[in-house]
Formats: C-alpha cells, sequence, structure tokens
C-alpha cells in the first residue's frame, strides 16, 4: 500500500506544472540562460520578437518558461504574460552599467503589477565573465532590491554561456515553488 501511495505521489507530483516568465532588457541574455538550462550547451541566438515558451523538467517538476523579448517596444506587452506567473526571473547584463537605471525601473514597474503579486523574483546578475562586469552585490543594490517588501526574492551571479551560476538560481526557484 505505502509502496502504490509513494508512485502516485510521485506520478502527481511529476504532472505539476508552474509558469516562470523571463524578463530583462535586450541583449541581457535571457535567451541564452533558458537554452543553456534546456540543452546544457551555448546556443547562438538573436533578439526575440514577442516571446518564446519552452517547457524545462527540473527535479522533477515541470516549468513552462516565457523568454519574454527585452527591446523597447516589446516592454509594453510583458504584463500580457504575467497571469498565473508564479515566479519571474530578471536577467541583467552585469555589464551594461550604462542601462541599469532602465533595468531598475522596469523592474520595479513590472513588480507593481498585480498579477504579480505573489510571484518569488530571481534575478541573474548575468555576464559575469565579462571584465568589468558588476557583481551580484552591485547589481543588487543598482537595482535596490533591499526595498522590496513583501516579496520573496534573491540574486545570483551567472554566466550563461558556461552555465555557471544558473542552476544555483533555479534550485532557489525550485525551493521556493514547492515549499
Ligand atoms: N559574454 C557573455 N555573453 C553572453 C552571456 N549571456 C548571453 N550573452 C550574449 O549576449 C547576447 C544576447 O543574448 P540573448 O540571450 O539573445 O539576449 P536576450 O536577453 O534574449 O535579448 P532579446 O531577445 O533581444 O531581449 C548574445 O550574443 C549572447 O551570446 C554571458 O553570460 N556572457
Ligand atoms: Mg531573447
Amino acid at each position: 500500500m505505502g509502496i502504490v501511495l509513494t508512485k502516485l505521489w510521485r506520478l502527481l507530483w511529476s504532472q505539476t506544472e508552474y509558469k516562470i516568465c523571463i524578463v530583462g532588457l535586450d541583449n541581457a541574455g535571457k535567451t541564452t540562460v533558458l537554452y543553456r538550462l534546456i540543452y546544457n550547451e551555448s546556443v547562438s541566438t538573436s533578439p526575440t520578437i514577442g516571446s518564446n515558451v519552452e517547457e524545462l523538467r527540473y527535479k522533477n517538476i515541470r516549468l513552462m518558461v516565457w523568454d519574454i523579448g527585452g527591446q523597447e517596444s516589446l516592454r509594453q506587452s510583458w504584463s500580457t504574460y504575467y497571469v498565473n506567473s508564479k515566479a519571474v526571473i530578471m536577467v541583467i547584463d552585469s555589464s551594461d552599467v550604462g542601462r541599469l537605471h532602465i533595468a531598475k525601473a522596469e523592474l520595479h514597474r513590472m513588480l507593481e503589477h498585480e498579477h504579480l503579486k505573489s510571484a518569488c523574483l530571481l534575478v541573474f546578475a548575468n555576464k559575469q565573465d565579462v571584465k568589468d562586469s558588476r557583481s551580484a552585490m552591485q547589481i543588487s543594490e543598482a537595482l535596490a532590491l533591499s526595498t522590496l517588501k513583501d516579496r520573496h526574492w534573491h540574486i545570483q551571479g551567472c554566466c550563461a554561456i558556461t552555465g555557471e551560476g544558473l542552476h544555483d538560481g533555479l534550485d532557489w526557484i525550485v525551493t521556493r515553488l514547492t515549499s
């Protein structure tokens, strides 16, 4: 009986599906992050027009990941993807210091949206391999993450090209989604 229940529980557990949105300015590395996680290799990308959705199976759960184009003309449409999102990943190009203030404004605008009230936030401080890129701590300060109230958030330095840091970030999300 115990074995049957365990199998049933595993089956139900594996069916659980969570929607996640990946946002960030154009060229931040969102699509590279997604494909690195899915294929475990670096994939050459071109700017995302509209969005791109992929299923990512990780630690026995199914993540439906929406990778949304970050060009300025597309940012108004980000909110059309938020409904039912359990988590948001914001990808930052840590070497694009001149646009950190824009990323900050977009982040705080996004978090005000009613559909994201209970979504947790993971920030990937991407492109840590680039010389003179800002550290995760510096990105956290630039985005004023410490001012976020009633929000589970986490920042993770990473390099989407090598994959370094990506699983650490995803582990945090999975823990949040399943706790
Ligand atoms: N050096 C370095 N380059 C990266 C990294 N991640 C992504 N890139 C490069 O950054 C460029 C943009 O990556 P994309 O993943 O297409 O960026 P995006 O955020 O999806 O851009 P949009 O679709 O236009 O919003 C590509 O040339 C990537 O190879 C990284 O960690 N380090
Ligand atoms: Mg893209």
